[in-house]
């Protein structure tokens, strides 16, 4: 539960970062995300990958955000692989993750041309045998969560690009009205879940989210339940349409809820401080566009780390996409969330190079950790990082740096082949450490 976070950020119990010439601990005291929405009476959100909420990544998954959605662990796919067989366990221990980090979850997703197991795309299906294969599909997945999801994405990216209605598994068996009935169902099986329509580049008023927004009109018209629309937002470095807002009040003025559910702002590699910079201006509008609106209550980013992003392998050559780098430092489109949430947040000075440390894994007597040098805006031919441990640790084993330990002081060195780190690039070392009773997170400085 909250009340046992002890007042401090979960994140900064596990993860540091220094700044070259200025105060060391300055991302450490950043409020987390979190609590910014909270006071502006926002969602923040991410996708998250279940094997991943360990270490680290879980550190930030819960203590950053408000709100988990699965990014693939509720698929039709993913649950029920082969015909009456189901596999739960990724969408569960997600649910149970956020149940112990006092987050909403959003259930993600359950009409979608994409994604659905092989036994249902290959067959045969009258229409009656489709539109019961949704009924059930919809009334198993739905009740097993009720009462423990905040809001469905019930039907995923219906539209083409000029508004007409996306061929599809659904449409071609059971026309338009396959989208009122999916409501329906799920509503009957939860009904105190919201249910969402969301999509893709319906972020500014264009055919396609006019499409969307006639579609909503008309199923709340016809008294279907509809809830809310879900903006995707896979959007472009410095692409953020100009209409998102006006686009988002629409909505609102329809009488809906709003959600930015998948954000990520996707850049061409490498990334340097430039790219970067425009980035957070970029997070920083979307987010700002949805604190204007009060009926958009929640801004999910599709990944938070660029290590789990789906940018990369979709896109080659694009990536970067998402708020914090493959090392989990925040990057500067954190501080554009935080800012845009109301926060007072310390943005490195361009020029500047930090280090951040992190617990990557911990077991019973020892644990792995890492240190990311990172640079942007300025850049080094040799580095040093040091910091104190506080409760007994000790280095047993480094790569990628020559570390001492005297005492309880550490310093690590970059070895023959890293000393250098570009503008816009990092680097990372690592290291096995034992403890025992508590292993909190130094304050790390770079030198
Ligand atoms: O993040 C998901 C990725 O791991 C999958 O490979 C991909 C398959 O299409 O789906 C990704 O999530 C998608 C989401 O479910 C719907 N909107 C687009 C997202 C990115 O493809």
């Amino acid at each position: 539960m909250r009340s046992l976070r002890l007042g401090l950020p979960l994140a900064a119990l596990f993860t540091g970062v220094a700044l070259l010439f200025t105060a060391p601990t300055a991302h450490a005291a950043d409020t987390p995300l979190r609590d910014l929405a909270a006071a502006q009476g926002k969602v923040i959100g991410t996708a998250v990958t279940g094997s991943k909420l360990t270490g680290t990544y879980g550190d930030l998954a819960g203590g950053q955000f408000s709100s988990l959605t699965p990014g693939n662990a509720m698929k039709w796919g993913t649950v029920e692989p082969t015909q009456g067989t189901f596999n739960w366990t990724e969408a569960d221990q997600i649910v149970a993750f956020a149940q112990a980090h006092d987050q909403q979850v959003r259930g993600h997703t359950l009409v979608w041309h994409s994604q659905n197991p092989g036994w249902l795309t290959n067959g045969t299906w009258t229409s009656a045998q489709l539109g019961s294969l949704l009924q059930n599909h919809i009334s198993t997945e739905v009740g097993r969560y009720k009462g423990e999801i905040a809001a469905w994405d019930v039907v995923n990216e219906p539209f083409n690009e000029d508004g007409s209605y996306r061929s599809t598994i659904w449409y071609n068996g059971l026309g338009s009205d396959y989208i009122a009935n999916a409501l329906t169902w799920a509503h009957a099986a939860d009904p105190a879940a919201k249910l969402y329509i969301n999509d893709y580049n319906v972020e500014g008023v264009n055919a396609k989210s006019t499409a969307l927004y006639n579609l909503v009109k008309s199923l709340k018209a016809a008294g279907v339940p509809i809830d809310g629309v879900g903006l995707q937002a896979h959007l472009i470095l410095g692409q953020v349409p100009a209409t998102l807002q006006q686009n988002i009040q629409r909505f609102a003025d329809l009488g809906v809820d709003v959600a930015i559910t998948e954000l990520d702002v996707r850049m061409a590699l490498p990334s340097d401080s430039t790219k970067l910079a425009q980035q957070k201006a970029d997070f920083k509008s979307v987010v700002a566009a949805c604190v204007a609106v009060s009926r958009c209550v929640n801004v999910t980013v599709w990944g938070f780390t660029d290590s789990d992003s789906w940018v990369d392998s979709t896109f080659p050559g694009y990536g970067a996409a998402t708020p914090y780098d493959a090392n989990y430092a925040p990057k500067p489109a954190y501080h554009g969330i935080a800012e845009a949430l109301g926060g007072t947040t310390t943005t490195p000075p361009t020029g500047a190079c930090t280090a951040a440390y992190a617990v990557s894994s911990q077991w019973n007597t020892g644990f792995t950790g890492q240190v990311t040098i990172s640079c942007s805006g300025a850049s080094l031919t040799s580095w040093k990082v040091n910091w104190t441990y506080g409760a007994g640790q000790q280095i047993t084993q480094a790569w990628n740096a020559t570390c001492t330990q005297s005492g309880a002081s550490v310093s690590c060195a970059n070895a023959s082949y890293n000393g250098t780190v570009a503008d816009g690039s990092s680097v990372t070392f690592g290291f096995n450490a034992s403890w025992t009773g508590s292993n909190p997170v130094p304050t790390v400085t770079l030198g």
